[in-house]
């Protein structure tokens, strides 16, 4: 195979860092409007940046940033050199436009193809890619590392469930690519089905949003999957590859030759010590078209300090606990959605899929309903005493009370894309 690099020492690493940094830091000054104009206003040069650890001087890179330069923000190159774009969904405001030279596409696809490796894959294997094609960079991403890794695509995209079981029938994949969600969407589907034995899946590659252990447990359990992987990567940062995690499943290994992370606390601005979590800010050091200096990502993480069990040198990351933008208060408490599912995680009885609903009650105080599915063996008779459990848990745990609906199995709303858990329907919202 041999698409992850071997023998990477610390030194090496931070030789590779220090020259990416530095080419990335002119590349950006030479040839970008928004960098020019940022660092004008900093009144930082590129002969400023002597050793990597001055990294930590240079301003952060925010989505703000690129929301006033649409709609290729970034652009640091020629039109000409200039293959291809991508953008995010835009659900929130204009959506990110990031734009690939043909250098960029071939870094992508590398990444991807370690990925790929990472995870155990082989050429023999089937790969059913079942996320989006087009403008979000998934399918293109899957498709792409699928290719340089030499294993058999099979590109569905979002067609509908029936298309999707026929073909993991017939085709025998044996990598499901997708979403969480897609993934316990054709799992249940399966098991409805009776499929199981007719489906050849031995792993299951998923990302673009969190997934609960519960979650993964119960998409094996229907799948017979043995392995699911978790990857990670955003539209900004080519898409998604810049890491998975391997066999013993302790974090994310991320490419620290093709990026620099950093974990900054998002109040204070200021780096946190490996371990403790906080926001993740991204550097490249390769990307051509649109590179990032010091982005901040708003996704939530930490670097998990020590070797892996695996010996791959390559550092790790904790699994995305949320975007701080997820963050929601309630009486005064700050909340992420991963805090919730952590707790309902360690709850017999209940199932993977809940939503989280912020109100007002009558006398105008905050009020937080959490719905969950019963789990799909569990009768509703102890429906009440599930409910009081899980209301106790949460309370002890987020030290917030909250009411607990449980619902039958299936009764939240089942999606191929990303599902949405809080809705906060306080100040009008729908
Ligand atoms: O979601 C790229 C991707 C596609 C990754 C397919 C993995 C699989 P965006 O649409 O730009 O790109 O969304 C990026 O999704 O900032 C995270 O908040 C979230 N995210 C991505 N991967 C994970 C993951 C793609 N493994 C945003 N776990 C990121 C949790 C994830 N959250």
């Amino acid at each position: 195979m041999g698409f992850i690099p071997e023998n990477l020492t610390k030194e090496k690493i931070e030789d590779i860092q220090f020259k990416g940094l530095k080419w990335t830091l002119n590349h950006c000054l030479n040839n970008s409007s928004l960098y020019m104009e940022k660092y004008r206003k900093a009144g930082i040069k590129a002969d400023d940046v002597r050793k990597l650890s001055d990294l930590e001087h240079l301003p952060f890179l925010d989505k703000s940033d690129l929301m006033g330069d649409y709609p290729l923000p970034l652009k640091s190159v020629k039109d000409k050199d200039v293959v291809r774009i991508h953008g995010s969904s835009g659900t929130t405001g204009k959506r990110k436009i990031m734009c690939y030279t043909k250098n960029d596409i071939d870094v992508w696809a590398d990444m991807f193809a370690r990925c790929y490796e990472l995870s155990g894959m082989t050429k023999n294997d089937r790969v059913h890619i079942a996320v989006g094609y087009g403008l979000w960079t998934a399918g293109a991403g899957f498709q792409l590392g699928c290719e340089r890794f030499g294993a058999m695509a099979v590109p569905m995209g979002p067609v509908n469930t029936d298309m999707h079981v026929e073909m993991l029938v017939d085709m025998q994949s044996t990598v499901f690519c997708s979403t969480a969600s897609m993934a316990l969407l054709m799992a249940e589907e399966i098991n409805t089905r009776g499929l199981k034995s007719k489906i050849n899946l031995k792993k299951i590659i998923l990302g673009a949003e969190r997934s609960s252990d519960t979650m993964r447990s119960y998409i094996k359990e229907l799948t017979g999957v043995n392995e699911i992987y978790d990857i990670y990567g955003l539209t900004e940062l080519y898409g998604p590859g810049t890491g998975l995690d391997c066999t013993y499943h302790e974090g994310i290994h991320f490419w620290n030759d093709l990026f620099i992370f950093e974990i900054i606390d998002p109040d204070t601005l200021k780096p946190v010590p490996d371990g403790k979590e906080g926001e993740l800010v991204i550097t490249t050091l390769k990307k051509e078209a649109s590179p990032l200096i010091r982005y901040r990502t708003h996704d939530i993480t930490r670097i998990i300090p020590g070797e892996c069990r695996c010996g791959l040198s390559f550092p790790r990351h904790g699994r995305i606990m949320g975007r701080s933008d997820d963050m929601f208060i309630y009486r005064a408490v700050n909340i992420y959605p991963s805090q919730v599912d952590l707790v309902l995680n360690t709850i017999d009885g209940i199932g993977s899929e809940y939503q989280i609903h912020l109100d007002h009650n009558k006398d105008g105080r905050d009020m937080m309903t959490i719905r969950v599915e019963r789990d799909y063996s569990c009768s509703s008779d102890d429906d009440k005493a599930l409910a009081g459990l899980v209301a106790d848990k949460l309370r002890r745990k987020l030290l917030v009370r909250s009411e607990v609906e449980i619902l039958a199995f299936h009764e939240l709303p089942r999606t191929q894309k990303k599902s949405k858990r809080v809705f906060d329907h306080r100040n009008g919202n729908k």
